[in-house]
């Protein structure tokens, strides 16, 4: 395995380059240029440069994270061919500069979501994110649009970006008339359009799951459990048809099994990079984010670690959602210290089955 960083570019992160390189073990980012509209190519001189930068702070940038799916092919709007050849641009541009994985996500209107950007953890006076079903049902998009935006401390938020939620009010009411198994058509059809590319350049796509790992107002979400994500790979069968296997997303509920997902499509060749992080649950469809630790939370991140071991897993890994602690300030779920304790702990993890379990 690859350990990375989630990175998003120079004025954008409270976190520098140079630290990123002094986590032991963290030999590249996971990158995005998110000046980028959805349905916007990305420039091969922009990317040029943006690797360049990068690799001359001594860490590499074979992942990005994320190219933005336009709605409208989400929706299989008429509309659709055109950004599909922007985005099989993209993959031509990116290939061309050393990119191996490009994460997306096919996720309607939202991304992922919580009800509280901040949640303090009443143990250690941490804070951490943090949803709860109730309070969302209390709530219209429009007014948790205002809330994220409110409570994010002035940083974008990845999956929040303004464009993808500019046109929220119309968006939502075009998607009355979609439900799940147009969406998994839709899908198809975005596949088909661009795998052949993938194939032709050597990227790989990787899907990441639904976050929460069900739908939420209402609208469709087909990505979040194993007999879903058999479908996805069905679509297009092909290595370049992968998935971005994060633990927390899936985690969210407990009625995914993690370490069997993972020993599942791992078998098949099919996960091209893994989000690696803990989740509490705190009742049903209510959960916060903990730290890396298995005892801090519900996921066992030794038997999560050993299926990736197991299957000689080859792929790119990185910490993902750590609480804000020593009164950092950065983007929710995305400072330095927590993350960089993560990759310390999972570094252990790893050295550990390394040295105790030798693969058969
Ligand atoms: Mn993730």
């Amino acid at each position: 395995m690859k350990m990375t960083f989630r990175w998003y570019g120079e004025g954008n992160d409270s976190v520098p380059l140079k630290y990123i390189r002094q986590i032991p073990n963290c030999s590249g980012i996971m990158g995005v240029l998110d000046q980028y509209a959805a349905g916007e190519v990305w420039p091969e001189e922009v990317i040029a440069d943006y690797v360049k930068h990068v690799n001359s702070a001594g860490l590499e940038v074979e992942v990005i994270e994320s190219v933005n799916v336009h709605e409208d092919i989400k929706l299989g709007l008429d509309t659709r061919d055109q950004y599909i050849e922007n985005y099989n641009q993209t993959i031509r541009n990116l290939a061309k500069h050393g990119i191996k994985v490009i994460v997306y996500n096919f996720m309607p209107v939202f991304d992922w979501l919580r009800t509280d950007l901040n949640r303090e953890i009443e143990e250690d006076g941490s804070t951490s994110l943090y949803y709860d079903e109730k309070e969302l049902q209390g709530m219209t998009p429009q007014e948790l649009v205002a809330k994220t935006a409110e409570t994010s401390g002035g940083f974008t938020l990845p999956g929040w970006e303004p464009d993808r939620l500019a046109e929220l009010d119309k968006v939502l009411k075009q998607y009355e008339s979609v439900d799940a198994e147009q969406l998994l058509k839709n899908y198809k059809y975005f596949l088909e359009g661009i795998i052949p590319t993938c194939e032709e350049v050597g990227i790989r796509m990787a899907v990441h799951p639904d976050d929460p790992a069900w739908p939420i107002f209402g609208i469709p979400r087909i990505a979040h459990s194993q007999e879903q994500f058999d479908r996805i790979i069905e679509l297009v069968d092909s290595p370049a048809n992968s998935l971005c296997l994060c633990t927390g997303s899936l985690g969210s509920s407990p009625a995914n099994d993690i370490p069997n997902i993972i020993r599942h499509f791992a078998a098949k060749d099919r996960i091209a990079c893994a989000h690696v992080r803990n989740v509490k649950y705190l009742g049903e469809r209510r959960f916060r984010e903990a730290s890396h630790l298995s005892a801090d939370g519900d996921l066992d991140m030794f038997e999560i670690m050993l299926a990736l071991y197991e299957n000689d897993f080859q792929g790119y890994i990185r910490p993902d959602h750590g609480r804000m602690i020593w009164d950092e300030q950065a983007r929710a779920g995305y400072g330095l210290y927590d993350r960089a304790l993560g990759i310390a702990y999972l570094n252990g993890i790893w050295e550990s089955l390394q040295k105790m379990k030798p693969r058969q």
